[in-house]
């Protein structure tokens, strides 16, 4: 929207809302703190024990908000067509009124805030500019986390910078009923819906995370990759890390990982083979652009981690325990006896605690104490292992991509795509079996979930994919980030994980930054580059021979299998390039050689 209309704008969307009051949030502590303290005393929010976990809060949700809705998740695209297959899609022209009758009076009895913010360092070339209207003050707290906000965003957007006008409400006005410790609206009334044309979101109904805290996968996924596709840039569902070798020397890595296979913990991870460091520019997003080199480079939109609270630990991720020490929200954990948090596969369980429900729960209870989807909302800036680098509106050089699903069987620990179009391939074939985790007929059947941008694409993915091979037009193939598929999750026949993971994918880190110096070998096979036993750094780790076998394994059967159903995926998606069905056949001719 044109700056000009800003006031414009805000005015339309009280008058629509009806709030009581509206706050201009300066983006401040003193405003943060005053926040969060108003709403322990509306009994919204609980103050941990300051003397184990300081300034820090925990809020607990309504158990029907409490993950993103993608059901509910709309793009309202003119044309059905640019939503494409893989979208739910309402035509604008139903759903705006029928938004427009649920924001109707929806804030009445609250304050509608005004969060001005950003999503990238400010000055970044490829920086977009948001404005949020909410009226839920924990919204108001976790951006102030994750988005650079306040004051001075709006004097930069006053000062001539068009913004992307975000619309949010709980769904739950206070016209004469009391309020709630976490408003929020019927399912079938909730809409996190994406106008892409007008680059605008309107967000009802829900409180949670990513429905909520617009500026993540609303503006910096879906409604960043329609920009990026129009002015030439990439939003992707990327952690980016820097690894430095024992000799100091550093590359940038991003990792595409679908939502809760460690993006986070891969990024903070701590290595185990002496001398190698990994540190942290992002752990969720990323956006890449070219510069005049031809190069493509990298910048996190955000400045907080939203992470997955469930299985975090001091032995699986000491960079984000140490990083939630303190100064943190917490959302959907359990409570323990001395107010301080808890949740499944923290490092002590205790015997008694309040559940996520606000329950009281024994160690012997069935239910888990803390919601599977329970987060943690921190500054980037707490993180021990932060890089430098994080706020550079330069951004980071791309040595190389990862891609990777959670998939037991087929996928070899780490493969290298042969060229830039077989990366993409490999991209574009990322998945996850199906588990009994998931209500499905499908059990060990692969969903696939396109460098885990399946729920984050605002148009077409025909036209996603297109994007990836336009990217790298006027750029030499050797200038390119070379493309590594990887999987962490494979199994033997007992089902038991072959690769232990965590700080040990650094071993495979170190094999991908030496193959960039082009001092590791790899041996070709049809579907890439693996490396030998001898390639690897397994210095200190008990793998014996078949296990290495059994993760490097590529099964022609199994591999002709996996090709026949991504042709049937392809071709369920409409158009897609022909250079996807190109990579197929050269890998299909490869395995049958
Ligand atoms: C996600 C997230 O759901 O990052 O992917 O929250
Ligand atoms: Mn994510």
């Amino acid at each position: 929207m044109d700056y000009r209309k800003l006031n414009e704008w805000i005015t339309e969307m009280a008058n629509l809302c009806k709030p009581d009051r509206i706050h201009f949030c300066d983006g401040s502590q003193d405003e943060y703190n005053r926040l969060l303290e108003e709403q322990v005393r509306a009994n919204k929010a609980i103050r941990l024990n300051p003397d184990k976990r300081p300034s820090s809060y925990a809020f607990f949700s309504d158990p029907s908000d409490v993950a993103r809705v993608e059901n509910r998740t709309f793009i309202s695209s003119v044309l059905e067509e640019n939503a494409g297959p893989t979208n739910n899609w309402i035509d604008p022209k139903i759903l705006k009124p029928k938004m427009e009758k649920l924001f109707s009076g929806a804030m009445k009895g609250r304050t509608m805030y005004v969060i001005p913010f950003v999503m990238g360092p400010v000055g970044a070339t490829i920086a977009q500019y948001g404005i949020q209207l909410t009226d839920s003050p924990y919204v108001v707290c976790n951006m102030r986390i994750m988005t650079r906000m306040g004051e001075h965003i709006l004097d930069i957007i006053e000062s001539g910078k068009d913004f992307v006008p975000c619309l949010h409400s709980v769904g739950y006005p206070l016209d004469g009923r009391p309020d709630v410790p976490w408003p929020s609206a019927p399912i079938e009334d909730k809409y996190i819906a994406h106008f892409p044309e007008e680059r605008l979101i309107w967000s009802y109904g829900s409180g949670y995370g990513g429905n909520a805290l617009l500026g993540k996968k609303c503006l910096a996924l879906r409604v960043a990759s329609k920009i990026g596709r129009e002015e030439g840039f990439m939003a992707e569902h990327m952690l980016i890390l820097k690894l430095t070798n024992p000799e100091g020397k550093s590359k940038f890595i991003l990792g595409a990982f679908p939502s809760a296979c460690g993006k986070t913990n891969l990024a903070m991870l701590l290595p185990t083979i002496p001398g190698w460091r990994v540190e942290t520019v992002g752990d969720d997003i990323a956006w890449i652009f070219k510069k005049d080199d031809g190069k493509l480079y990298a910048i996190n939109p955000e400045k907080g981690f939203f992470g997955v609270a469930k299985g975090t630990s001091y032995k699986t991720n000491y960079n984000a325990m140490k990083s939630i020490e303190k100064n943190t929200i917490f959302t959907n954990v359990a409570i323990t006896e001395d107010n301080d948090v808890y949740w499944e596969g923290m490092d002590e369980t205790p015997i008694k605690a309040m559940n996520w429900k606000k329950q009281p729960w024994t160690i012997t209870d069935r239910e888990p104490a803390a919601h599977p989807n329970s987060r943690f909302t921190v500054s980037i800036e707490q993180a021990p292992n932060l890089a430098k680098e994080y706020d550079d509106k330069e951004g980071v050089l791309i040595s190389a991509i990862l891609v990777g699903g959670r998939r037991a069987s087929t996928i070899p620990l780490v493969t290298e795509a042969y060229d830039f179009n077989h990366g993409v391939f490999m991209g574009s074939m990322m998945g996850s079996e199906i588990t009994a985790a998931q209500i499905s007929n499908d059990i060990g059947k692969v969903r696939r979930d396109p460098f885990a941008m399946l729920p984050f694409i605002g148009y077409h993915i025909k036209d996603y994919f297109q994007h990836w091979f336009d990217m790298k037009q006027g750029t030499k193939e050797e200038d390119l980030p070379k493309i590594y598929y990887v999987n962490w999750f494979r199994k033997n026949d007992k089902g038991e994980f072959l690769w232990p993971g965590f700080g040990d994918n650094s071993r495979i880190l170190k094999w991908i930054f030496e193959r960039q110096e082009g001092t590791r070998k790899g041996i070709e096979t049809p579907i890439g580059i693996m490396p030998r036993k001898e390639d690897l750094d397994l210095s200190g780790l008990k793998l014996t021979d078949e296990a290495f076998d059994e993760l490097f394994k590529v099964d022609k059967n199994a591999w002709m299998d996996e090709l026949d159903d991504l042709y049937r995926y392809y071709q369920s998606l409409g158009e897609v390039p022909q250079e996807l069905y190109d990579e197929l056949i050269k890998v299909k001719e490869r395995l049958l050689k």
